[in-house]
């Protein structure tokens, strides 16, 4: 069996020595430009058209993520890229969605105790009280009830605060106010005071976070985008924040990543970025995943975590 490995951020390495450990059966190599040996899998996080393209012998290209827009987006601009045959595997949980419970409710209680504006005052030397705000109208609406986003509303009802969540199908949890479709997203809106997005980027989606979308919810209402930059409208998030419709952001990914220097993100009072890393691909258990999916593969199993193209996640 032979994989090609493509890693955009990190140094490959690593990543070859603990696949080719994970399955010693198999002939392990790092793609590079020009590499047309064939291949049974392929293992990458934003790999070039090139990978792609003339590719019949892959039976499978596994995502080192679980959000597949960008290679979906090489299909959508130059359709019949892909494999035709190739199974899309995205990666399913492998410890992210502990990263985005961290995340989110840290975002909450931030926001729920007003840690944020403590902060700032602070840097002013100022000895203020703020007005609490009202944990039972503090309600969270987190789109996208997947596998983190079905986690992170989970855990947030801990926390007391009303909780809701929304997808394209309906969920059941409990303790969550579920909506679905885009018929219910208006009422899935109306009067939240934070929204925390775990979408998948599809064309659906995208740009689902806009003025619309921000007027529905209370006033002086926080966003937190742990999903993809083009789930946002930037400039509607700018606007709605002068008018204070949108009181605060903590955003970790950007239509554009890094986020360009001149960006009005990076010196916005009230806005707060972090570099893609609300959940990162931990290298041991997404290998282990794969692994394991790769083995049921060539036994013939059916496996988990398989893209619907059409979908677009
Ligand atoms: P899943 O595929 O498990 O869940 C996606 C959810 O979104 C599902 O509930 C789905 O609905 C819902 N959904 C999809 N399209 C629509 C739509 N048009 N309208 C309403 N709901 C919709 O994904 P994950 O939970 O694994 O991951 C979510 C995203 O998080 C990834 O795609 C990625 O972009 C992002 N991510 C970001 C990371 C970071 O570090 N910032 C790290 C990891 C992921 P249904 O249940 O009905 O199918
Ligand atoms: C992912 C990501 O999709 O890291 O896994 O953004």
């Amino acid at each position: 069996m032979k994989i090609i490995l493509y890693e955009h951020n990190d140094d490959a390495a690593p990543w070859l020595q603990d696949l080719s450990r994970a399955l010693p059966e198999a002939d392990v190599r790092v793609w590079e430009p020009g590499d047309t040996a064939p291949a049974d899998y392929a293992v990458v996080w934003r790999a070039p058209r090139e990978l792609f393209a003339n590719r019949p012998d892959l039976k499978a290209v596994f995502n080192l993520g679980a959000g597949v827009d960008a290679i979906l987006d090489i299909e959508r601009k130059e359709p019949g890229t892909l494999p035709p045959n190739a199974l899309l595997v995205r990666l399913e949980d492998s410890g992210m969605s502990q990263q985005m419970v961290e995340y989110a409710v840290y975002t909450v209680l931030r926001y729920l105790r007003r840690m944020d504006e403590y902060d700032a005052l602070q840097r002013e030397h100022r000895w203020e009280k703020l007005e609490p705000h009202a944990r039972s109208t503090f309600t969270v609406g987190v789109l996208g009830m997947g596998v983190l986003g079905a986690r992170v509303a989970q855990s947030l009802t801990t926390l007391g605060v009303p909780v809701r969540g929304f997808s394209r199908t309906k969920r059941e949890i409990e303790g969550v106010q579920t909506f679905a479709g885009a018929g219910q997203f208006d009422a899935f809106l109306d009067g939240a005071k934070m929204l925390i997005n775990l979408l998948p980027h599809t064309p659906d989606t995208e740009g689902i976070l806009n003025a619309r979308a921000f007027e529905r919810l209370a006033p002086g209402a926080y966003l937190v985008n742990l999903a993809r930059g083009p789930h946002v409208v930037d400039n509607d998030l700018l606007q709605a924040m002068k008018s204070g419709q949108i009181a605060a952001a903590a955003l970790d990914v950007f239509h554009q990543e890094p986020l360009p220097d001149n960006h009005p993100f990076w010196t916005t009072p009230r806005i707060e970025i972090t570099p893609h890393v609300a959940a990162i691909t931990l290298r041991e258990e997404s290998i282990e995943q794969i692994a394991l999916k790769i083995r049921a593969l060539t036994r013939g199993e059916p496996i988990s975590g398989i893209v619907d193209a059409k979908r677009g996640y």
